[in-house]
């Protein structure tokens, strides 16, 4: 049957099972949206900025495990996706994003609204196309689609000029098949066989879990690897909530600001496991200290992170969840008394700790417990990105994974809250709750309006230091207090700006008001802000200084 490009676009999307769309129209893609028009098998979420709309996509592919999608128009509707674009791939998301472009015959006339998207995103997606021709619209659909998704997923950008979306081509069903990419899934037998050996024979094994183990579904492998042979995991950012923070042997967030008892066990451990990670440097400080007396065993779908930063003895390109189900399934049990012992010890005498306030100023990492005692482990949690995002992860209780999603690798002030507004799009059964600070919540504000016109009943919890408080904190700790404009002065009224946007709004002051905000949030049907008046200069604690390692650790 014929349809147009932006037809052929919604019916393949339809196809490949995605309901849900989010973004914003513009004269470029006029088509596109022409073709959505009532619609039934597609929900569009107009937001108010193409940021909010890819990192709602982002979100939303976070926060259930399928396909993000998202809509622009050429020009500045696509350069608004850039920094969205950048945050899924450095964080390996699941992603397609589809763009309007000046027609094919103007481009390169620096027509009005054009710009060369394609080449800007070439370096921060993992593929991209400008389609020239309709009759490659279906096939380059399925094609974006199957590559977003598998092997390590990431971003697919599709650029489609006006006149393509507008000609038409006959629409069919399309065979995937690209002889350069084949992600290897099971993993090398004589590899795997390798390191089931070592870890047998290994004293002090410590898994390092990355944000893999959300992707592939390996949690469960990952549990049962830990609790047969008594191995000790550390997560990175990306990881947390893969092991239930319950779990004994879940020594919770490693690197810069993880646990002293986390980066302990990496010290010591004579093998590493790490799984679906990447060695980052906010994980690794000085690589050539991270686990220094380790063996190194590294799996990963992506064969370019192996060796990257660190030397690995046992290198298994496949997929965690088939790997370490293997890997579970063949070790020995051990009780490793000892090192267990050790570790349990440790996790006694260096417990995360924070002076609690006299009563009077409230403690941001006091309002994280409230939310845990209040909540106890029931949500999906989203950050953005400073201090308020570090005791999320260093405090949050958590249960199972894809409850807590946050912008790890490019570190992007903004993207919680619209990420939020796609996580609960996507788990309309969960509640979402978006911890943000006062300088990264005023980035993507305005979607306050796309979350009360959905009637989205977000609730934000905002640490308000009146402070870009990640980088005061580096001023006070590393350039003797200059706070060269990091201070963001008087606040606005969070609560009126809310009730502007037509949500409610609470301004909490004291600290024996902040439990029981949390629960008047929660009870509220719709969006709450609740704007926590907090300590001014907080730090977060431990910190291991940037290249640093576990000897200079601050506490
Ligand atoms: C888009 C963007 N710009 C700048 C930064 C650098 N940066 C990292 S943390 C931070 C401060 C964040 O302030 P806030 O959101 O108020 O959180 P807090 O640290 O106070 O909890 C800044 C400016 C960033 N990560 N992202």
């Amino acid at each position: 049957m014929k349809k147009n490009g932006a037809s052929i676009i919604i019916e393949s999307l339809i196809q490949n099972g995605v309901n849900t769309v989010f973004g914003y129209p513009g004269g470029a893609n006029i088509p596109i949206y022409d073709a959505l028009y009532g619609h039934q098998g597609i929900r569009h979420i107009l937001t108010r900025h193409e940021q909010g709309a890819i990192h709602a996509a982002d979100g939303f592919a976070r926060a259930t495990g399928k396909l993000g999608v998202v809509f622009a128009t050429s020009g500045p509707g696509a350069t608004n996706l850039v920094t969205g674009l950048a945050n899924a791939y450095m964080d390996s998301v699941p992603l397609v994003a589809i763009t309007g472009q000046v027609p094919t015959h103007m481009i390169g006339n620096d027509s009005f609204q054009e710009a060369d998207i394609y080449g800007i995103t070439v370096p921060i997606t993992k593929y991209n196309y400008l389609v020239k021709d309709v009759s490659k619209m279906g096939q380059i659909m399925a094609e974006a689609i199957h590559i977003a998704t598998t092997g390590r997923p990431g971003p697919v950008l599709i650029d489609v000029p006006k006149d393509i979306q507008d000609m038409s081509a006959v629409y069919g069903k399309y065979d995937v098949r690209l002889p350069s990419y084949k992600p290897n899934v099971k993993g090398n037998t004589m590899q795997i066989n390798e390191a089931i050996k070592a870890i047998d024979t290994a004293r002090r094994p410590v898994i390092y879990a990355g944000g893999g183990i959300i992707t592939s579904s390996a949690v469960k492998e990952l549990v049962s690897l830990s609790r047969k042979g008594n191995i000790p995991v550390v997560l990175t950012l990306m990881a947390l909530g893969s092991m239930p923070s319950e779990e004994d042997l879940n020594l919770g967030m490693v690197g810069m600001h993880g646990t002293k008892y986390a980066n302990l066990a990496v010290r010591e451990c004579d093998l590493l496991i790490a799984v679906g990670a990447r060695f980052d440097d906010r994980v690794t400080g000085n690589p050539d200290n991270f686990a220094q007396d380790a063996k190194i065993i590294h799996i990963d779908i992506d064969p370019a992170e192996i060796g990257k930063i660190k030397q690995v003895e046992i290198p298994i390109v496949g997929d965690a969840k088939t790997v370490l189900g293997i890997i579970a399934e063949k070790v020995k049990s051990q009780p490793r008394k000892e090192w267990v012992e050790k570790i349990k010890k440790y996790k006694k005498d260096y417990p995360l700790k924070y002076k609690h306030s006299d009563k009077k100023v409230i403690k941001p990492q006091q309002v994280i417990e409230a939310v845990n005692d209040v909540i106890d482990g029931d949500a999906i949690f989203v950050t953005d990105v400073g201090q308020h995002q570090m005791w999320a992860a260093q405090y949050l209780k958590l249960k199972e994974s894809r409850t807590f999603i946050s912008s790890g690798g490019l570190g992007t002030m903004g993207f919680g809250f619209p990420a939020s507004i796609g996580a609960v799009i996507g788990r309309p059964d969960k509640t979402v709750i978006n911890i943000t600070g006062d300088g990264s919540f005023q980035m993507t504000i305005q979607e306050m309006a796309t979350a009360a016109h959905y009637k989205l009943p977000i609730k934000v919890v905002l640490i308000n230091n009146g402070f870009l408080g990640m980088v005061r904190q580096w001023q006070q700790l590393f350039l003797g207090k200059r706070y060269s404009y990091t201070d963001l002065g008087e606040s606005p009224d969070f609560v009126k700006i809310a009730e502007g946007y037509g949500v409610k709004g609470i301004k909490i002051e004291k600290p024996d008001e902040v439990k029981p905000a949390i629960e008047k949030a929660l009870k509220h049907d719709g969006m709450v802000l609740l704007d926590f008046r907090v300590e001014r200069e907080e730090n977060v604690m431990p910190m291991i200084p940037a290249g640093g390692s576990i000897e200079t650790i601050m506490e």
